[in-house]
Protein backbone atom coordinates (compact mmCIF):
# COMPACT_ATOMS: atom_id res chain seq x y z
CA UNK A 1 0.00 0.00 0.00
CA UNK A 2 1.40 3.64 -0.71
CA UNK A 3 0.23 7.05 0.48
CA UNK A 4 -1.63 8.18 -2.19
CA UNK A 5 -3.83 5.13 -2.45
CA UNK A 6 -7.42 5.29 -1.34
CA UNK A 7 -8.39 1.50 0.59
CA UNK A 8 -11.61 0.24 0.71
CA UNK A 9 -13.45 -2.60 2.29
CA UNK A 10 -16.03 -4.08 0.85
CA UNK A 11 -19.20 -5.31 3.36
CA UNK A 12 -21.66 -7.84 1.66
CA UNK A 13 -24.87 -10.48 2.58
CA UNK A 14 -23.54 -11.87 -1.11
CA UNK A 15 -20.74 -14.12 -2.55
CA UNK A 16 -20.59 -12.02 -5.66
CA UNK A 17 -18.42 -9.20 -5.40
CA UNK A 18 -17.31 -8.68 -8.51
CA UNK A 19 -19.36 -6.13 -9.91
CA UNK A 20 -19.22 -3.88 -6.65
CA UNK A 21 -15.38 -4.21 -6.82
CA UNK A 22 -15.20 -3.16 -10.73
CA UNK A 23 -17.71 -0.18 -9.12
CA UNK A 24 -15.27 0.95 -6.02
CA UNK A 25 -12.11 0.43 -9.26
CA UNK A 26 -13.87 2.83 -11.60
CA UNK A 27 -13.77 5.28 -8.40
CA UNK A 28 -9.92 4.64 -7.98
CA UNK A 29 -10.41 2.76 -4.50
CA UNK A 30 -8.20 -0.49 -3.71
CA UNK A 31 -10.26 -2.95 -2.26
CA UNK A 32 -8.05 -4.35 0.45
CA UNK A 33 -10.15 -6.79 2.03
CA UNK A 34 -14.13 -8.46 1.78
CA UNK A 35 -16.07 -9.19 4.44
CA UNK A 36 -18.90 -11.75 3.00
CA UNK A 37 -21.85 -12.79 5.28
CA UNK A 38 -23.90 -15.15 4.16
CA UNK A 39 -27.55 -14.35 5.35
CA UNK A 40 -30.93 -13.71 3.90
CA UNK A 41 -32.02 -10.59 5.21
CA UNK A 42 -29.77 -7.48 6.47
CA UNK A 43 -29.37 -6.97 10.33
CA UNK A 44 -32.10 -4.53 11.24
CA UNK A 45 -29.28 -2.29 12.99
CA UNK A 46 -26.05 -2.86 11.46
CA UNK A 47 -26.74 -4.33 7.74
CA UNK A 48 -24.53 -7.06 9.22
CA UNK A 49 -24.65 -9.20 12.55
CA UNK A 50 -22.54 -7.60 15.50
CA UNK A 51 -20.21 -10.70 14.66
CA UNK A 52 -19.09 -10.12 11.73
CA UNK A 53 -19.40 -6.48 12.30
CA UNK A 54 -16.77 -7.03 15.39
CA UNK A 55 -14.22 -8.82 13.13
CA UNK A 56 -14.38 -5.50 10.51
CA UNK A 57 -13.76 -3.48 13.33
CA UNK A 58 -10.54 -5.24 14.52
CA UNK A 59 -9.51 -5.34 11.27
CA UNK A 60 -9.27 -1.31 10.53
CA UNK A 61 -8.03 -0.97 14.41
CA UNK A 62 -5.35 -2.98 13.44
CA UNK A 63 -4.45 -2.34 9.58
CA UNK A 64 -1.21 -0.59 9.19
CA UNK A 65 -2.69 1.33 6.42
CA UNK A 66 -5.69 3.59 6.81
CA UNK A 67 -8.93 2.47 5.43
CA UNK A 68 -10.65 5.00 3.62
CA UNK A 69 -14.41 3.53 3.26
CA UNK A 70 -15.96 0.72 3.35
CA UNK A 71 -18.43 -0.02 0.73
CA UNK A 72 -21.75 -1.93 1.76
CA UNK A 73 -22.82 -4.20 -1.21
CA UNK A 74 -26.41 -3.44 -0.92
CA UNK A 75 -28.76 -0.80 0.19
CA UNK A 76 -28.51 0.75 3.61
CA UNK A 77 -31.35 2.34 5.39
CA UNK A 78 -30.44 5.91 7.37
CA UNK A 79 -30.26 4.49 10.44
CA UNK A 80 -27.89 1.37 9.36
CA UNK A 81 -25.78 3.83 7.82
CA UNK A 82 -25.50 6.38 11.09
CA UNK A 83 -25.01 2.91 12.97
CA UNK A 84 -21.63 1.81 10.97
CA UNK A 85 -20.38 5.06 10.51
CA UNK A 86 -20.94 5.84 14.72
CA UNK A 87 -19.38 2.33 15.04
CA UNK A 88 -16.29 2.30 12.89
CA UNK A 89 -15.49 5.82 12.69
CA UNK A 90 -15.03 5.37 9.29
CA UNK A 91 -16.89 6.79 6.06
CA UNK A 92 -19.37 4.38 4.26
CA UNK A 93 -21.01 4.11 0.90
CA UNK A 94 -23.92 1.76 0.19
CA UNK A 95 -24.26 0.50 -3.88
CA UNK A 96 -26.26 3.34 -4.85
CA UNK A 97 -24.23 5.96 -2.90
CA UNK A 98 -21.22 4.38 -4.68
CA UNK A 99 -22.99 4.48 -8.38
CA UNK A 100 -23.62 8.17 -7.63
CA UNK A 101 -20.09 9.00 -7.04
CA UNK A 102 -19.38 7.71 -10.46
CA UNK A 103 -21.86 9.48 -11.95
CA UNK A 104 -20.60 12.74 -10.63
CA UNK A 105 -17.57 11.71 -11.43
CA UNK A 106 -18.01 10.92 -15.10
CA UNK A 107 -20.82 13.60 -15.79
CA UNK A 108 -19.76 16.38 -17.70
CA UNK A 109 -22.55 17.84 -19.86
CA UNK A 110 -25.03 20.24 -18.38
CA UNK A 111 -27.82 17.88 -18.39
CA UNK A 112 -25.78 14.94 -17.05
CA UNK A 113 -24.98 17.16 -14.32
CA UNK A 114 -28.39 18.11 -13.41
CA UNK A 115 -29.52 14.30 -14.24
CA UNK A 116 -26.80 13.53 -11.24
CA UNK A 117 -27.40 16.43 -8.77
CA UNK A 118 -31.15 15.36 -9.02
CA UNK A 119 -30.51 11.92 -8.48
CA UNK A 120 -28.00 12.92 -5.04
CA UNK A 121 -30.61 15.40 -3.41
CA UNK A 122 -33.37 12.28 -4.29
CA UNK A 123 -30.90 10.04 -2.47
CA UNK A 124 -29.94 11.84 0.26
CA UNK A 125 -33.45 13.05 1.30
CA UNK A 126 -34.48 10.47 3.58
CA UNK A 127 -31.14 10.67 5.21
CA UNK A 128 -31.49 14.23 6.03
CA UNK A 129 -34.97 12.92 7.82
CA UNK A 130 -32.73 10.87 10.04
CA UNK A 131 -30.69 14.01 10.85
CA UNK A 132 -33.68 15.73 12.01
CA UNK A 133 -34.91 12.81 13.91
CA UNK A 134 -32.10 12.65 15.67
CA UNK A 135 -31.36 16.24 16.02
CA UNK A 136 -35.05 16.34 17.40
CA UNK A 137 -34.61 13.50 19.96
CA UNK A 138 -31.29 15.22 21.56
CA UNK A 139 -28.97 13.37 19.32
CA UNK A 140 -26.29 15.51 18.10
CA UNK A 141 -25.10 14.29 14.85
CA UNK A 142 -21.28 15.51 14.55
CA UNK A 143 -21.58 15.22 10.50
CA UNK A 144 -22.90 18.33 9.62
CA UNK A 145 -22.10 20.33 12.86
CA UNK A 146 -25.67 21.93 12.84
CA UNK A 147 -28.87 21.89 15.33
CA UNK A 148 -32.08 21.24 14.77
CA UNK A 149 -32.41 24.73 13.12
CA UNK A 150 -29.57 24.37 10.50
CA UNK A 151 -30.77 20.60 9.64
CA UNK A 152 -34.29 21.85 9.17
CA UNK A 153 -33.13 24.49 6.83
CA UNK A 154 -31.56 21.84 5.11
CA UNK A 155 -34.21 19.75 4.15
CA UNK A 156 -35.98 23.30 2.74
CA UNK A 157 -33.21 23.44 0.61
CA UNK A 158 -33.17 19.97 -0.93
CA UNK A 159 -36.72 20.57 -1.91
CA UNK A 160 -36.06 23.97 -3.29
CA UNK A 161 -33.28 22.80 -5.01
CA UNK A 162 -34.77 19.74 -6.62
CA UNK A 163 -37.19 21.68 -8.02
CA UNK A 164 -35.20 24.24 -9.60
CA UNK A 165 -33.21 21.02 -11.50
CA UNK A 166 -36.58 19.63 -12.60
CA UNK A 167 -37.26 23.23 -14.75
CA UNK A 168 -33.66 23.15 -15.60
CA UNK A 169 -34.16 19.74 -17.01
CA UNK A 170 -37.32 20.52 -18.71
CA UNK A 171 -35.90 23.07 -20.96
CA UNK A 172 -33.05 21.16 -22.00
CA UNK A 173 -35.54 18.73 -22.47
CA UNK A 174 -38.16 21.03 -24.90
CA UNK A 175 -34.75 21.88 -27.02
CA UNK A 176 -33.73 18.17 -27.30
CA UNK A 177 -37.91 17.28 -28.54
CA UNK A 178 -37.59 20.03 -31.09
CA UNK A 179 -33.78 19.04 -32.33
CA UNK A 180 -35.45 15.32 -32.86
CA UNK A 181 -38.52 16.05 -34.35
CA UNK A 182 -36.58 17.70 -37.27
CA UNK A 183 -34.29 15.07 -37.68
CA UNK A 184 -37.51 12.78 -37.68
CA UNK A 185 -39.28 14.33 -40.27
CA UNK A 186 -36.62 14.68 -42.37
CA UNK A 187 -36.57 11.02 -42.72
CA UNK A 188 -33.99 9.95 -40.72
CA UNK A 189 -34.43 6.54 -38.87
CA UNK A 190 -33.20 6.45 -35.06
CA UNK A 191 -31.61 3.68 -33.82
CA UNK A 192 -30.26 3.66 -29.96
CA UNK A 193 -27.45 1.30 -28.82
CA UNK A 194 -28.15 0.40 -25.17
CA UNK A 195 -26.70 -2.21 -23.41
CA UNK A 196 -25.34 -3.28 -19.75
CA UNK A 197 -22.62 -1.23 -18.58
CA UNK A 198 -19.19 -1.75 -20.41
CA UNK A 199 -20.96 -3.87 -23.18
CA UNK A 200 -19.38 -2.01 -25.46
CA UNK A 201 -21.95 0.53 -26.70
CA UNK A 202 -19.50 4.02 -27.37
CA UNK A 203 -17.27 1.21 -29.24
CA UNK A 204 -19.51 0.48 -31.74
CA UNK A 205 -21.23 4.09 -32.14
CA UNK A 206 -17.24 5.29 -32.99
CA UNK A 207 -17.04 2.63 -35.13
CA UNK A 208 -20.38 2.64 -37.36
CA UNK A 209 -19.96 6.99 -37.11
CA UNK A 210 -16.07 7.99 -37.23
CA UNK A 211 -16.98 9.58 -34.15
CA UNK A 212 -14.37 9.84 -30.78
CA UNK A 213 -16.81 9.02 -27.74
CA UNK A 214 -14.74 8.10 -24.46
CA UNK A 215 -14.67 4.21 -24.35
CA UNK A 216 -12.97 2.77 -21.30
CA UNK A 217 -12.63 -0.56 -19.29
CA UNK A 218 -14.52 1.38 -16.76
CA UNK A 219 -18.52 1.40 -15.74
CA UNK A 220 -20.60 4.10 -17.06
CA UNK A 221 -18.24 5.98 -19.37
CA UNK A 222 -21.07 7.12 -20.87
CA UNK A 223 -23.62 9.38 -18.77
CA UNK A 224 -24.83 11.87 -21.57
CA UNK A 225 -26.42 10.75 -24.76
CA UNK A 226 -24.45 10.97 -28.30
CA UNK A 227 -26.26 10.83 -31.61
CA UNK A 228 -23.95 10.34 -34.81
CA UNK A 229 -25.45 9.65 -38.58
CA UNK A 230 -23.70 5.89 -39.41
CA UNK A 231 -21.28 6.23 -42.20
CA UNK A 232 -20.30 2.67 -42.98
CA UNK A 233 -22.10 0.97 -45.66
CA UNK A 234 -22.89 -2.27 -46.66
CA UNK A 235 -23.51 -2.95 -49.90
CA UNK A 236 -24.90 0.14 -50.83
CA UNK A 237 -27.43 0.76 -48.13
CA UNK A 238 -27.66 4.24 -47.25
CA UNK A 239 -31.03 4.69 -45.68
CA UNK A 240 -29.57 7.43 -43.38
CA UNK A 241 -29.56 6.33 -39.88
CA UNK A 242 -28.54 8.24 -36.29
CA UNK A 243 -27.55 6.24 -33.62
CA UNK A 244 -27.48 7.29 -30.27
CA UNK A 245 -24.77 6.08 -27.51
CA UNK A 246 -26.82 5.28 -24.01
CA UNK A 247 -26.23 5.21 -20.70
CA UNK A 248 -25.44 1.72 -19.47
CA UNK A 249 -27.87 -0.72 -17.52
CA UNK A 250 -26.87 -2.11 -14.19
CA UNK A 251 -28.99 -4.52 -11.98
CA UNK A 252 -31.29 -4.14 -9.29
CA UNK A 253 -31.15 0.22 -9.71
CA UNK A 254 -33.74 2.14 -8.20
CA UNK A 255 -36.16 3.41 -10.37
CA UNK A 256 -35.85 6.98 -9.33
CA UNK A 257 -32.30 6.90 -10.67
CA UNK A 258 -33.52 5.77 -13.73
CA UNK A 259 -36.67 8.20 -13.74
CA UNK A 260 -33.28 11.22 -13.73
CA UNK A 261 -31.98 9.62 -16.63
CA UNK A 262 -35.31 10.02 -18.23
CA UNK A 263 -34.25 12.01 -21.02
CA UNK A 264 -31.23 9.67 -22.71
CA UNK A 265 -34.06 6.72 -21.74
CA UNK A 266 -36.63 8.41 -24.31
CA UNK A 267 -34.05 8.30 -27.02
CA UNK A 268 -34.22 4.28 -26.53
CA UNK A 269 -38.59 4.42 -26.02
CA UNK A 270 -38.86 7.12 -29.80
CA UNK A 271 -36.14 4.70 -31.32
CA UNK A 272 -36.88 2.46 -34.96
CA UNK A 273 -34.50 -0.50 -34.18
CA UNK A 274 -33.26 -1.43 -30.87
CA UNK A 275 -29.57 -2.74 -31.18
CA UNK A 276 -28.86 -4.56 -27.62
CA UNK A 277 -25.15 -5.00 -27.32
CA UNK A 278 -24.17 -7.47 -24.21
CA UNK A 279 -20.34 -8.28 -23.24
CA UNK A 280 -20.37 -12.34 -24.64
CA UNK A 281 -16.82 -13.02 -23.68
CA UNK A 282 -17.55 -13.21 -20.07
CA UNK A 283 -19.17 -16.52 -17.65
CA UNK A 284 -22.25 -17.29 -19.65
CA UNK A 285 -24.53 -16.98 -16.82
CA UNK A 286 -23.03 -13.84 -16.53
CA UNK A 287 -24.16 -13.35 -20.24
CA UNK A 288 -27.45 -14.42 -19.30
CA UNK A 289 -27.49 -11.80 -16.33
CA UNK A 290 -26.85 -8.74 -17.68
CA UNK A 291 -29.00 -9.43 -20.77
CA UNK A 292 -31.64 -10.34 -18.72
CA UNK A 293 -31.17 -7.12 -16.76
CA UNK A 294 -31.45 -5.45 -20.42
CA UNK A 295 -34.25 -7.10 -21.74
CA UNK A 296 -36.66 -6.30 -18.45
CA UNK A 297 -35.22 -2.79 -18.63
CA UNK A 298 -36.44 -2.54 -22.66
CA UNK A 299 -39.92 -3.97 -21.74
CA UNK A 300 -39.92 -1.53 -18.63
CA UNK A 301 -39.46 1.23 -20.84
CA UNK A 302 -42.38 0.07 -22.81
CA UNK A 303 -40.00 -0.59 -25.89
CA UNK A 304 -42.11 -1.38 -29.15
CA UNK A 305 -39.42 -1.13 -31.56
CA UNK A 306 -37.19 -4.23 -32.81
CA UNK A 307 -34.72 -5.47 -30.83
CA UNK A 308 -31.51 -7.01 -32.58
CA UNK A 309 -28.94 -8.47 -30.37
CA UNK A 310 -25.48 -8.25 -30.25
CA UNK A 311 -23.30 -9.98 -28.59
CA UNK A 312 -19.85 -8.87 -28.66
CA UNK A 313 -16.32 -9.13 -27.98
CA UNK A 314 -15.90 -12.51 -29.54
CA UNK A 315 -12.69 -11.66 -30.23
CA UNK A 316 -11.86 -12.98 -26.66
CA UNK A 317 -13.76 -16.87 -26.86
CA UNK A 318 -13.53 -19.20 -29.39
CA UNK A 319 -15.89 -20.39 -32.57
CA UNK A 320 -17.12 -23.66 -30.14
CA UNK A 321 -17.67 -21.31 -26.80
CA UNK A 322 -19.71 -18.25 -28.92
CA UNK A 323 -22.17 -21.20 -30.69
CA UNK A 324 -22.44 -22.59 -27.13
CA UNK A 325 -22.90 -19.09 -25.61
CA UNK A 326 -25.79 -18.16 -28.59
CA UNK A 327 -26.96 -21.70 -28.13
CA UNK A 328 -27.35 -21.48 -24.02
CA UNK A 329 -29.37 -18.15 -24.19
CA UNK A 330 -31.73 -19.29 -26.77
CA UNK A 331 -32.34 -21.99 -24.56
CA UNK A 332 -33.52 -19.30 -21.73
CA UNK A 333 -35.60 -17.81 -24.07
CA UNK A 334 -33.50 -14.62 -24.38
CA UNK A 335 -33.43 -14.42 -27.98
CA UNK A 336 -37.06 -15.26 -29.11
CA UNK A 337 -36.57 -14.90 -32.68
CA UNK A 338 -34.83 -11.82 -31.99
CA UNK A 339 -32.33 -11.22 -34.69
CA UNK A 340 -29.02 -12.26 -32.64
CA UNK A 341 -25.34 -11.32 -34.65
CA UNK A 342 -22.06 -12.07 -32.50
CA UNK A 343 -19.45 -9.51 -33.26
CA UNK A 344 -16.50 -7.71 -32.35
CA UNK A 345 -15.95 -4.06 -32.60
CA UNK A 346 -12.23 -4.29 -32.10
CA UNK A 347 -11.53 -6.36 -34.51
CA UNK A 348 -14.56 -5.24 -36.64
CA UNK A 349 -15.98 -8.96 -37.08
CA UNK A 350 -19.32 -9.32 -38.16
CA UNK A 351 -20.27 -5.73 -38.26
CA UNK A 352 -21.59 -5.92 -41.63
CA UNK A 353 -23.51 -8.67 -40.62
CA UNK A 354 -24.71 -6.63 -37.71
CA UNK A 355 -25.74 -3.42 -40.57
CA UNK A 356 -27.68 -5.88 -42.80
CA UNK A 357 -29.71 -7.13 -40.02
CA UNK A 358 -30.40 -3.22 -38.67
CA UNK A 359 -31.25 -2.33 -42.24
CA UNK A 360 -33.53 -5.66 -42.16
CA UNK A 361 -35.28 -4.21 -38.99
CA UNK A 362 -36.61 -0.68 -39.83
CA UNK A 363 -40.19 -0.22 -40.18
CA UNK A 364 -41.97 1.52 -42.89
CA UNK A 365 -39.66 1.53 -45.66
CA UNK A 366 -41.06 1.83 -48.95
CA UNK A 367 -39.86 1.34 -52.81
CA UNK A 368 -40.67 3.08 -55.66
CA UNK A 369 -39.65 4.06 -59.46
CA UNK A 370 -38.88 7.71 -60.24
CA UNK A 371 -38.71 8.80 -63.95
CA UNK A 372 -36.83 12.13 -64.11
CA UNK A 373 -36.09 13.96 -67.43
CA UNK A 374 -32.12 13.84 -68.06
CA UNK A 375 -31.14 17.71 -66.86
CA UNK A 376 -28.36 19.08 -64.32
CA UNK A 377 -31.88 19.74 -61.48
CA UNK A 378 -32.37 16.16 -61.98
CA UNK A 379 -28.57 15.06 -61.15
CA UNK A 380 -28.40 17.37 -58.37
CA UNK A 381 -32.13 15.73 -56.91
CA UNK A 382 -30.11 12.04 -57.31
CA UNK A 383 -27.68 13.15 -55.49
CA UNK A 384 -29.80 14.46 -52.89
CA UNK A 385 -31.87 11.24 -52.48
CA UNK A 386 -28.26 9.24 -52.37
CA UNK A 387 -27.72 11.31 -48.80
CA UNK A 388 -31.89 10.31 -47.70
CA UNK A 389 -32.97 6.90 -49.46
CA UNK A 390 -31.62 4.22 -50.59
CA UNK A 391 -30.95 4.53 -54.30
CA UNK A 392 -31.77 0.69 -55.58
CA UNK A 393 -30.82 1.68 -58.97
CA UNK A 394 -30.34 4.09 -61.45
CA UNK A 395 -30.93 3.45 -65.38
CA UNK A 396 -29.54 6.69 -67.58
CA UNK A 397 -31.51 7.33 -70.98
CA UNK A 398 -33.64 9.51 -72.36
CA UNK A 399 -35.70 9.73 -69.26
CA UNK A 400 -33.81 8.67 -66.48
CA UNK A 401 -35.38 6.16 -63.97
CA UNK A 402 -34.59 6.06 -60.05
CA UNK A 403 -35.38 2.69 -57.58
CA UNK A 404 -35.23 4.21 -54.73
CA UNK A 405 -35.92 2.43 -50.59
CA UNK A 406 -36.93 5.49 -48.59
CA UNK A 407 -38.50 6.00 -44.87
CA UNK A 408 -42.59 6.50 -45.43
CA UNK A 409 -42.55 9.84 -43.80
CA UNK A 410 -40.56 11.40 -46.78
CA UNK A 411 -42.47 9.67 -49.38
CA UNK A 412 -44.55 12.37 -50.50
CA UNK A 413 -42.35 15.20 -50.12
CA UNK A 414 -40.03 13.05 -52.21
CA UNK A 415 -42.96 12.90 -55.06
CA UNK A 416 -43.71 16.46 -54.84
CA UNK A 417 -40.11 17.11 -55.42
CA UNK A 418 -40.54 14.81 -58.46
CA UNK A 419 -42.95 15.71 -59.46
CA UNK A 420 -41.54 19.95 -59.34
CA UNK A 421 -38.87 18.89 -62.14
CA UNK A 422 -41.37 17.46 -64.45
CA UNK A 423 -40.90 13.91 -63.13
CA UNK A 424 -43.37 11.21 -62.25
CA UNK A 425 -43.42 7.96 -59.84
CA UNK A 426 -44.38 4.77 -62.36
N1 LIG B 1 -11.79 -7.31 -26.51
C1 LIG B 1 -12.72 -6.45 -26.84
N2 LIG B 1 -12.94 -5.36 -26.06
C2 LIG B 1 -13.92 -4.52 -26.42
C3 LIG B 1 -14.74 -4.72 -27.57
N3 LIG B 1 -15.61 -3.71 -27.65
C4 LIG B 1 -15.36 -2.90 -26.59
N4 LIG B 1 -14.34 -3.38 -25.85
C5 LIG B 1 -13.78 -2.79 -24.61
O1 LIG B 1 -14.76 -2.81 -23.60
C6 LIG B 1 -14.61 -1.67 -22.74
C7 LIG B 1 -15.91 -0.92 -22.64
O2 LIG B 1 -16.21 -0.35 -23.89
P1 LIG B 1 -17.18 0.91 -24.03
O3 LIG B 1 -17.42 1.12 -25.49
O4 LIG B 1 -16.70 2.06 -23.23
O5 LIG B 1 -18.50 0.29 -23.35
P2 LIG B 1 -19.86 1.00 -23.02
O6 LIG B 1 -20.94 -0.01 -23.23
O7 LIG B 1 -19.99 2.28 -23.80
O8 LIG B 1 -19.70 1.29 -21.47
P3 LIG B 1 -20.36 2.41 -20.52
O9 LIG B 1 -20.45 3.70 -21.26
O10 LIG B 1 -19.43 2.48 -19.38
O11 LIG B 1 -21.70 1.87 -20.14
C8 LIG B 1 -13.46 -0.85 -23.33
O12 LIG B 1 -12.29 -1.18 -22.64
C9 LIG B 1 -13.41 -1.32 -24.78
O13 LIG B 1 -12.11 -1.18 -25.35
C10 LIG B 1 -14.47 -5.88 -28.38
O14 LIG B 1 -15.10 -6.16 -29.39
N5 LIG B 1 -13.47 -6.72 -27.94
MG1 LIG C 1 -20.16 4.18 -23.18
Amino acid sequence: MNNQQKNAIIVSLDNNVSEIIQLSETLDYVVVKEFIQQRKLPDVNFYVGSGKLDEVKEFIDGSDEAVDLIIVNGELKPSQWFALEKRLSVDVYDRIRLILAIFEEHAERKEARLQVKLAQLHYERPFVRELIHRARSGEHPGLMAGGEYQVDDYYEMIKKQMKKIRSDLKKVRNDREVHRKTRYKSGFYLVSLVGYTNAGKSSLLNLLSGEDVKVEGRLFSTLSTTTRRILQKTKGKTVPILLTDTVGFIENLPSWIIDAFHSTLEEIEVADVVVLIVDGSEEKELVEKKLQVSLDELLELGVTASIVIAVNKIDLIDDGTIDDLIQYLSQKDLLNNRLCVPISVTKEINIGMLLENIYMSLPNIVEMTLQLPMNEESQAFISQLYQKTRIINVTYGEVTRVDVACNVKIRDKIIAQCQKLDGFVV
